[in-house]
């Protein structure tokens, strides 16, 4: 045995180039560098009593040293569990909590509020600065650089992902050593990725756009990493010339077009621009050509499954749709009531089995059982199409789901909270139109017997147990709800009024 995913993503390239990791300062960060503080990382689990299989829990700022404790964790077959910088405490709590994280890495400024939150969980806490210091890594600094990698097979567990749900709290979705390698391998090569290749590298690395689509897709291929540490337009204009490739969510692509200096010229020697996580309008696809010349590929995938389709590299990128399946991903769709397959052309529940497809929900054999079948196909929740040249359209969700900027938004944990407040007696939120976000959260409330609901008051009092990118953009009062005859809210209606609120 050995460690694939490992000797795949971070060793096998190590020495054939000097930078690996250009940062926006001006330093680069060569394979060799890289993998020695990946490698002191992995000696300091070790040493701190870390075992393959336990989680560590990390949530700090994007950097090099945030990286590095992912593949140290893939390199020692601990499983990384990363976790969005905007989380509260009380969201961080419940991630240690029901992971039983051995290990929770934070940032050194936040360290007092997240101690108090984690004190009583099994996990140790160390902190990680943007700098590269911090108690972790002054740890680190008296540890070995070389670390000989543990043998993982294809199953082991590399990362866990939470995704929140419609009901209840949010599941960690297992991923598989084999999961991550096979997906980044697929695109690599349909992408035509290689070793010329230079990332402009915007996205957060919490999530799987930015953590396993660019960066394990470009280190597959022994390509570099313009890594900035979010996205910042001045940093992308000023880095594009020095790029091959971009990939972003829509809204990176909105605010890009929406600047004189991001033009033909500018993008003359780019190769490919991908867009995911959230629908890219064809009005965006459109514009983008007339002003670039490129057509932005579009391809469709979920934390559960990292991606399933692509528009192809080659053939022809279609404005509105998200292309076809992946080579060795089966996509089918499926009636939501009976699950039995649909003709092409006929509007279902797209479903999706492969070797991208995870491990189930951790600790939630019942979630899992709901969302994977028995035979591997996997229920994504969303609604959509093939058409006749087998290119798939995505119609809509059979989830309440929001998704802002790329960030997925789930209305239950939000309205949870907001009947809580005293001045409120019921609520609904949902998610209507927003030229930056794609869409954005609006939450509708009806107040409670002879109650003036303060909206200050209640955005403060909710942010505190919510990530600020959560937060309803406006808060409406409304005598009662609309609701059908068997008594549930019909957000349709609700999305209908306020549709143009923002637009
Ligand atoms: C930031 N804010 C937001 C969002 N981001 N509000 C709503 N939606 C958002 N996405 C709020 C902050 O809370 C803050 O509010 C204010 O905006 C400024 O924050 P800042 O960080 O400066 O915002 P920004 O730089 O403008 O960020 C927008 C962004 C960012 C660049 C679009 O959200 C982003 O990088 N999104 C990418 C998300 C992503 O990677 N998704 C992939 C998930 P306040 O002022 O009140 O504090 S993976 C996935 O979906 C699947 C698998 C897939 O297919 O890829
Ligand atoms: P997440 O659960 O954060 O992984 O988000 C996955 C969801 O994002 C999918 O189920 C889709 O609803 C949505 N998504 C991802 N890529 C696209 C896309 N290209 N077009 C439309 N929706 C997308």
């Amino acid at each position: 045995m050995s460690n694939l995913l490992f000797d795949n993503l971070f060793a096998g390239h190590a020495g054939k180039k000097t930078a690996f990791l250009h940062l926006p300062d001006g330093r680069t960060i060569s394979h060799g560098e890289f993998l020695q503080m990946a490698g002191r990382f992995a000696n300091t689990f070790t040493r701190m009593g870390l075992t393959p299989g336990e989680r560590v829990a990390l949530q700090v700022e994007k950097s090099p040293q945030a990286l590095a404790v992912y593949a140290a964790c893939v390199q020692a077959g601990l499983v990384f569990l990363p976790l969005n910088t905007a989380y509260t405490a009380n969201e961080v709590l419940y991630f240690i909590e029901n992971s039983g994280a051995k290990l929770f890495i934070c940032q050194g400024s936040r360290k007092d509020e997240l101690a108090e939150a984690v004190k009583q969980t099994c996990a140790s806490l160390e902190t990680l600065n943007i700098d590269g210091s911090g108690t972790f890594a002054t740890r680190a600094n008296n540890s070995n650089d070389v670390f000989i990698p543990v043998d993982c097979d294809g199953e082991s567990l590399a990362a866990l992902l939470y995704t929140s749900g419609t009901t209840g709290r949010s599941k960690g979705a297992m991923l598989t050593h084999n999961n991550l390698l096979s997906n980044a391998q697929t695109l690599a090569d349909i992408w035509k990725f290689s070793a010329d290749d230079v990332l402009l590298h915007a996205l957060p690395i919490f999530h799987t756009h930015g953590l396993f689509v660019a960066t394990n897709v470009t280190l597959v291929a022994g390509g570099s990493m313009l890594f900035l540490p979010k996205f910042d337009q001045d940093e992308m204009i000023k880095n594009m010339a020095r790029a091959t490739t971009m990939m972003g969510v829509p809204t990176f692509y909105t605010r890009l077009l929406n600047d004189p200096r991001f033009d033909r010229e500018l993008t003359s020697h780019m190769r490919l621009f991908v867009s995911g996580s959230a629908p890219l309008l064809s009005e965006t696809h459109v514009q983008f050509e007339e002003k670039t010349g490129h057509r932005i590929l579009e391809r469709y995938g979920m934390t559960e499954t990292n991606m399933n389709t692509s528009n192809p590299y080659d053939g022809e990128r279609r404005a509105g749709t998200v292309g076809l399946p992946l080579p060795g991903v089966e996509l089918k769709i499926t009636d939501a009531t009976t699950g039995t397959t649909l003709a092409d052309g006929t509007i279902g529940e797209i479903e999706v089995r492969g070797p991208n497809v995870f491990k189930g929900y951790w600790q939630m054999p019942e979630k899992t059982a709901e969302e994977l079948r028995g035979d591997g196909f996997f229920i994504t929740g969303d609604l959509g199409l093939i058409d006749e040249q087998g290119y798939v359209h995505i119609v809509g969700r059979n989830k309440d789901m929001i998704i802002s900027g790329g960030y997925n938004i789930y209305p239950k944990e939000i309205e949870s909270l907001l009947d809580e407040q005293p001045d409120i007696l019921e609520s609904a939120v949902i998610g209507v139109p927003h030229p930056d976000f794609g869409e954005t959260v609006v939450g509708i409330i009806v107040a409670a017997n002879g109650s003036t609901p303060d909206f200050d008051h209640i955005t403060r009092s909710i942010s505190k147990s919510l990530a600020r990118y959560k937060l309803p953009k406006k808060l409406v009062v409304v005598p009662d709800l609309p609701r059908n005859t068997m008594g549930k809210v019909q957000k349709k209606l609700l999305r209908e009024k306020y549709k143009s609120d923002f637009m």
